[in-house]
């Protein structure tokens, strides 16, 4: 096992990356930005080093400091928590040439299914339903008009570089394709240095099923069932839940089985999550891998009683999985709510500063993972997830229930957040009777 660990991110997944470590006896070396400086969880790491300005590029987001503050700090491993490093496959290949262990995927994998339309021939290899679709990258525009003609307009132009919905378009007939692909081919060489494009059947609102899973070196490869992160706005979570509220029991199974096949497939090591979309008949299709730890991770920690980033030090060791496939239970019902730093009533605005006063919620089946105090001021440079409430109850009714007694114990004064509008999630039917899909946030609140 590590001895020493370098944690190359911030805020809450730093802090819970220290606590894993922490349990595990493993000592641990974070590294923070010049407006991260102060921040609290800093003191409960054996080692911090300022590797830079408060911008990621110029910070978290430097191998030459980040791999620099490993070596001079003596960690054996790399933690990169979510967002960030964590799924550069180049970073990782660093990592191994400098004989650091990256905790995650090795670079290969990574690569791979960073690759979307590499993924999509892998899972179909794997016998896994994709979404109708182009055979790789779009290379004209006879042969686009061909496939979307062939599959059926609406059609989507996604990003082959890109995932979590950047650089998605919609083209809703002939007309309007050639135009939306030259546009989505320039946006995508813009963000993510690579042009190139593929073509999807567009699924009319689906709901967002992902199956959370781990392999070691042994080539084990097990799920820890499915979450439902369907709640959410401009593709950004609001609300993840397990196990997925009205999905019959074999679809579930065949899912769970489907994402197993797909990692097989990659030779993928450590966690990795892989999403699918599943449309109203229940036809669940493969979209793409998540090559990290998630955000929403807890959600499945708390249902199988599985600490998820232990379990990706342990594979990153070299040990084999703790757990067969027919040992991993799924107790009760999950919810995560997300808690950002933002203003709901207007607009969703980035709502920084200072926290003045704070109350966090306890009792029975709750957690608060977040680096968050009171003193503690909300930095305008990153993400504003300041903190996520986890609930595990016996039943999604009694989870409920709980996640909206615990949103109004939490009190965080100074700065605005998304507590009131979990609340008013929390209270629509559409929510507690499990009708959503992904445009029901959109439909039904702000645009
Ligand atoms: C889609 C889709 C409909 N049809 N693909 C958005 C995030 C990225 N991971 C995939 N996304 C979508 N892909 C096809 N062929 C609709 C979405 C989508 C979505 C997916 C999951 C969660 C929320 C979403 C919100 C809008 C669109």
């Amino acid at each position: 096992m590590f001895k020493r660990i370098l944690i190359a991110n911030r805020g809450e997944i730093a802090l819970r990356i220290i606590r894993a470590c922490r349990d595990m006896g493993i000592e641990t070396v974070v590294v923070y930005s010049e407006a991260d400086r102060g921040s609290a969880y800093l003191e409960l790491a054996d080692e911090a080093y300022c590797i830079g300005p408060a911008k990621g590029a110029d910070s978290y987001l430097r191998f030459d400091r980040v791999i620099s503050a490993a070596e001079v700090g003596n960690a054996q491993a790399i933690h990169p928590g979510y967002g960030f490093l964590a799924e550069n496959a180049h970073f990782a290949e660093v990592c191994r040439s400098c004989q650091i262990e990256f905790i995650g995927p090795p670079h290969e994998a990574m690569a791979m299914l960073g690759d979307k339309n590499r993924a999509r021939v892998l899972a179909k290899e794997a016998g896994v339903p994709i979404v109708p679709g182009s055979d790789g990258a779009i290379e004209n525009e006879t042969q686009a008009l061909r496939v979307a003609k062939e599959i059926g307009y609406p059609v989507l132009i996604k990003a082959a570089a890109g995932g979590g919905g950047k650089g998605m378009r919609v083209a809703v007939n002939e007309g309007v394709l050639k135009t939306a692909i030259q546009q989505a081919q320039q946006e995508a060489q813009a963000a993510f240095g690579n042009g190139a494009v593929y073509l999807e059947k567009y699924i009319d609102h689906p709901r967002h099923v992902e199956v959370q899973a781990v392999a070691d070196q042994f080539g084990n490869v097990v799920h820890l069932w499915e979450r439902d992160c369907t709640t959410q706005r401009r593709h950004q979570k609001l609300i993840e839940e397990s196990p997925a509220p009205n999905l019959p029991e074999e679809v579930r199974r065949a899912i769970c089985g489907s994402a197993v096949r797909i990692l097989k497939a990659a030779h993928y090591t450590n966690a990795g999550t892989v999403e699918f979309l599943v449309d109203r008949h229940f036809n669940f299709y493969f979209i793409e891998v998540n090559a990290r730890i998630q955000v929403e991770h807890p959600v499945t920690e708390m249902v199988t009683g599985i600490d998820l980033i232990q379990t990706q030090i342990r594979v990153a060791a070299g040990e084999p999985l703790p757990f067969r496939q027919e040992d991993i239970e799924h107790r009760g019902c999950a919810i995560e709510c997300r808690i950002n730093a933002e203003d709901p009533a207007n607009k969703f605005r980035p709502s920084a500063g200072r926290i003045d006063r704070m109350f966090v919620p306890g009792g029975p089946g709750v957690r608060f993972d977040s680096h968050a105090y009171p003193g503690y001021v909300v930095s305008p440079h990153y993400d504003s997830m300041i903190g996520k409430l986890i609930v595990h109850r016996p039943t999604r009714a009694e989870a409920i229930a709980c996640m909206k007694r615990a949103l109004s114990e939490l009190r965080i004064e100074g700065i605005k957040t998304t507590v009131p509008f979990h609340l008013e999630i929390l209270s629509h039917p559409v929510f507690t009777e499990a009708r959503g899909d992904t445009t029901f946030v959109e439909r039904t609140w702000t645009g």
